[in-house]
């Protein structure tokens, strides 16, 4: 039997491992480590078929120093960067875990190797622009040693629940002025419209409804040459003034994404949760509309400016370029677009 570089063992044969002696005196044995706030195991089962690693070269010049061992292997230029790097694709997964990936190292031990990791969905082509789910490590494995490193692995945000990823005014916002013109509410995917507009709930301090017409629109949010990635946005337009103490703003599982996934804003906990958000509201302006927002003399109101510094949720960074709030790339810790690196200080792609 030819030996393949990249071998694919479930996670209850580990402790075999030990014993066994590894088919590959240096080897990198890489375990896909889900996020537990992000996504389940379960989760990713029930969407990633085959897992793609692609193993960049830590040189220039290409893999002609790892003499044969890049086996099943296929060298392409994946990223579009002019250089080869190698690609392995595991077989279907079985079973209820997620494999364990063993690369041998060959003649690039000592040195660090950079690892993208691709989920790929049921039918999809090897291909990392088809990728459900993200990760990737940088690993260095000592010669004759086989070395096991833990791989940030998520469903990207498109194949995860949607939920909200960033409200104006800020969530919590304390101060807001009773003549606010919206009060927009961000999504982290694109939605079905039609599943929309009965999950959101605008109430006042009596727990009545406050009146505002919802219009939606979609955005696309472009990081780097990556492909955008698509948000819904739905601008409550307000049709009466705030004139309570505060105002609670709900959002009740019910929206759906394009991939056909249900709402829920805390993935980690069982079942689908709201989102909740309580507005204080300042009874008199002094000096015009308070800071955080600019008055529109259209429609005699002021309105809250799109910026995010204190308003992302939780697993997204504020990207002060772009003015919005975006995913936390250390969650995968690299980026989309394979030409960016993830900054470990900010989250952030670049
Ligand atoms: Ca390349
Ligand atoms: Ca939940």
């Amino acid at each position: 039997m030819a030996r393949s570089p990249l071998l694919f063992l479930p996670i209850a044969g580990t402790a075999l491992l030990g014993a066994a002696c590894p088919l590959f005196p240096t080897a990198l044995q890489l375990v896909l480590t889900p996020n537990p706030e992000l996504n389940a195991v379960g989760d990713l089962l029930g969407q990633v078929e085959r897992v793609q690693v692609i193993v960049e070269a830590p040189a220039a010049g290409g893999w002609q120093d790892l003499s044969g061992e890049d086996g099943d292997g296929e060298r392409a230029d994946w990223d579009g960067d002019g250089e080869n790097e190698v690609s392995f694709v595991s077989p279907a997964i079985a079973g209820s875990a997620l494999p364990v990936l063993e690369i041998g190292v060959g003649r690039y031990a000592g040195q660090a190797l950079e690892l993208r990791v691709y989920g790929l969905p049921k039918e999809a082509a090897a291909d990392p622009d088809q990728a459900v789910a993200l990760g990737g490590a940088s690993a260095t494995c000592a010669s004759g040693q086989v070395q096991r490193v833990a791989v940030p692995f998520n469903l990207k945000a498109a194949a995860r629940p949607p939920r909200v990823a960033e409200v104006f005014p800020f969530a919590g916002a304390t101060n807001i002025p009773y003549n606010l013109y919206a009060v927009t509410v961000v999504f982290s995917t694109a939605l079905d419209h039609q599943t929309v507009p009965g999950a959101i709930l605008l109430s006042d301090s009596q727990a009545s409804p406050v009146a505002f017409h919802a219009e939606l629109r979609d955005i696309d949010l472009a990081i780097g040459d990556a492909a955008a990635e698509p948000r819904t946005v739905a601008e409550l337009i307000l049709d009466q003034v705030l004139d309570f103490s505060y105002a609670d703003l709900r959002v009740e599982p019910g929206p759906v994404s394009r991939a056909g996934l249900g709402f829920d804003q805390v993935p980690e906990e069982p079942g689908a949760q709201p989102f909740l958000s309580r507005f204080g509201i300042a009874a008199e302006l002094q000096g015009g509309c308070p800071e955080g927002y600019r008055f529109d003399p259209q429609n005699a109101a002021c309105v809250a400016e799109m910026g995010c510094a204190s308003s992302c949720t939780a697993g997204y960074v504020c990207d002060a370029e772009a003015q919005r709030c975006v995913e936390d790339c250390r969650l995968y810790r690299v980026c989309a677009d394979p030409q960016l690196s993830c900054s470990d200080e900010s989250g952030l792609c670049g």
